[in-house]
């Protein structure tokens, strides 16, 4: 196992044993224990483990140093088995529901013998939960809402998540020997930041080997439907999938129809109606005249054979128009004109300015985060831990910052990585819209991500005053997650969109994409009409360890969704071009 692996298990073993009401010291052994775990590197860690001396380590004893080895050497620790096997899984999904910690969970249970969301709900519209001490009516409230939630959000997924399903099983299906063509379709091909359902396409010789290895793939709890040339799953993340499988010749008008969205199909289907031609997920056919558009495509009556999405198109006398962009808004319209601008890619990405490390509430150390940009071949790559006042995520004080800038100046001489790295902070933006650290400090910086953590439920007025005084502040280089929203999980904070996008712009101030997939935040239903207008991107994956600078792939396909071309987003500038632009940008004085 990796570190933060082996953390993660620390942090779980902490939770579990403060459910089952252990001794606190020993609770906090274990967090502790895995903080410390994640400020070693890996090498490090390797080492200690190989030497026996992980115990030198400061935060980690005896009991602790001995866990560390057998998960990272095997994978695997019985203690952790049993202490799972030991508490109730009713008691572990509470722990999903806003507003409930190990502590008022084990009170629930001992009190009012509460062991499942669904004995939690019948209490509280009994009004038990509210008359418990520590509680009361608000909380009880606030729970209600919370398990509401809970279930309007259950039934969509995070497009990331989605995602790491539905690659294996593409790539699964495309090796399968019957298999001519697959593709995934829907909102995840589309990019939407949430996923209903997964949609498979097939182009296939024989359909039955290919039904039985999709209903029969690892991780698939139920078949919900099982035909000819479909069929429908649900894995154990209660995440759906449906499989069809169609004639080659189809794949086209399938893929396309499948990839929707609807209102898109909507107006492509008028469009071809006021063309004399019917279009379906079967083919392309004359609208007059007797027999189904499924007669007629099977019949061979399709015009000129169409094999791609472009051809299909074509024949209605439009340009390519790029998945993401086929939500009926316009897009048609667009794509009548010619040649749609070319979208941002993946491969245009060149680096990143939001991303956390050790030293706030990151998991891989500078260097880790260094080698790790490097390793994506990235130029640049700006760190901005939290400032003083995000104490809960281990922010700066002026101090550590201006020594972590050190560091960071240090590396960049030594030629130890490739890609450069910039010295920025996560600075909070505070509740009357200053920021947490002196214009003395910021000016010692390459840049400032400005951004608002506490007090997220500010009335409207105060909230957009709050970020636009941000905006305003001369060391700000761009605003961080612009509403603070965590998809499927808290809503937008209340703030006028229009109003702060009209600020940054006049104030010269980027805009972060931030990439994380539980925010993408700003949303792509602003980004066009804001990028016209001169607001500058920057698809920032707001990573907190090596992994999450992986992240940027869901802020390029939000990116994309936005209709943003490379140049408006900064994170695909050359370093030469990007340094010039934050050094015009910092205040002389
Ligand atoms: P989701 O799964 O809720 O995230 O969204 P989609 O877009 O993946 O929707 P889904 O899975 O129900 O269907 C996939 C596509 O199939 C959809 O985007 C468009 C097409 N489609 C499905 N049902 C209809 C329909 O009744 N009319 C039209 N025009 N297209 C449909
Ligand atoms: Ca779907
Ligand atoms: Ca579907
Ligand atoms: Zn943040």
């Amino acid at each position: 196992m990796t570190k933060n692996e082996i953390a993660d298990v620390l942090t779980q073993i902490a939770t579990l044993l403060e459910l089952k009401g252990e001794n606190p010291f020993k609770v906090r052994a274990y967090q502790t224990g895995a903080r410390a775990l994640e400020a070693i590197e890996e090498t490090e860690l390797a080492r200690l483990v190989a030497s026996d001396e992980l115990q030198s380590v400061k935060g980690i004893g005896e009991a602790l140093a001995q866990k560390i080895a057998e998960l990272h050497q095997t994978g695997r620790l019985g203690f952790f088995d049993k202490l799972q096997a030991s508490v109730e899984p009713g008691l572990v999904e509470l722990l999903e529901i806003p507003g409930l910690g190990p502590k008022k969970i084990r009170a629930l249970h001992e009190k009012l013998g509460i062991a499942d969301i669904a004995a939690l709900t019948a209490a509280c519209n009994a009004g038990k939960v509210a008359e418990l001490e520590g509680f009361g009516a608000k909380t009880q409230e606030k729970l209600l809402a919370g398990i509401r939630n809970r279930e309007a959000y259950g039934k969509r997924h995070l497009w990331w998540d989605a995602l790491e399903i539905a690659e294996p099983i593409v790539a699964g299906l495309r090796g399968l020997a019957p298999v001519l063509r697959a593709e995934a379709a829907g909102s995840l091909r589309r990019g939407l930041e949430t996923v209903g359902d997964l949609d498979f396409i097939v182009a296939a010789r024989d359909v039955a080997p290919v039904v039985r290895w999709f209903t029969g793939l690892r991780g698939v709890k139920e078949v919900t439907a099982q035909g000819e040339t479909k069929a429908s799953v649900r894995f154990e993340s209660g995440l759906q999938a449906d499989l069809r499988i169609v004639p080659e010749e189809q794949f086209a008008f399938a893929l396309h129809h499948f990839t929707g969205s609807k209102d898109h199909n909507v107006q492509m289907r008028q469009r071809a109606l006021a063309r004399g031609l019917s279009l379906s997920e079967w083919g392309l056919v004359p609208a007059a005249g007797e027999g189904t558009a499924k007669a007629k495509a099977e019949a061979g009556q399709s015009l000129p054979a169409i094999r791609t999405e472009a051809e299909l198109f074509a024949a209605l006398g439009l340009a390519f128009i790029p998945p993401e962009l086929r939500e009926g808004l316009g897009e048609i319209e667009a794509a009548e004109k010619g040649p749609l601008p070319r979208l941002v890619e993946l491969g245009d990405v060149r680096g990143a300015f939001h991303n956390h490390t050790t030293a706030s509430d990151g998991r891989n150390t500078l260097a880790e985060m260094a080698a790790a940009a490097e390793s994506r071949g990235w130029a640049y790559l700006g760190i901005a831990d939290h400032s003083k006042s995000s104490f809960q995520a281990n922010g700066l004080s002026e101090e550590r910052l201006l020594k972590q800038v050190a560091e960071i100046r240090a590396l960049n001489a030594s030629g130890r990585f490739t890609t450069h790295l910039f010295a920025g902070t996560e600075c909070d933006i505070l509740a009357d819209g200053s920021l947490d650290f002196d214009a003395s400090v910021l000016g010692q910086l390459d840049y400032v991500v400005a951004s608002v953590h506490n007090a997220l439920t500010q009335d409207e007025a105060t909230m957009t005053q709050r970020v636009i005084r941000a905006i305003e502040h001369p060391h700000t280089t761009m605003l961080g997650h612009a509403t603070g929203r965590l998809l499927l999980r808290r809503e937008p904070s209340k703030i006028d969109l229009a109003k702060v996008i009209d600020a940054a712009i006049a104030n010269r101030v980027i805009i972060e994409l931030n990439a994380s997939p539980w925010r993408l935040d700003l949303d792509w239903r602003h980004w066009r009409k804001a990028a016209e207008r001169g607001l500058l991107c920057a698809i920032n994956p707001d990573a907190h360890e090596t992994d999450g600078l992986g992240h940027v792939r869901t802020g390029v396909a939000i990116a994309r969704k936005g209709g943003l071309t490379a140049e408006q987003v900064l994170t695909t500038w050359p370093l030469a071009k990007v340094r010039s632009y934050l050094d015009a940008r910092r205040p002389k004085d």
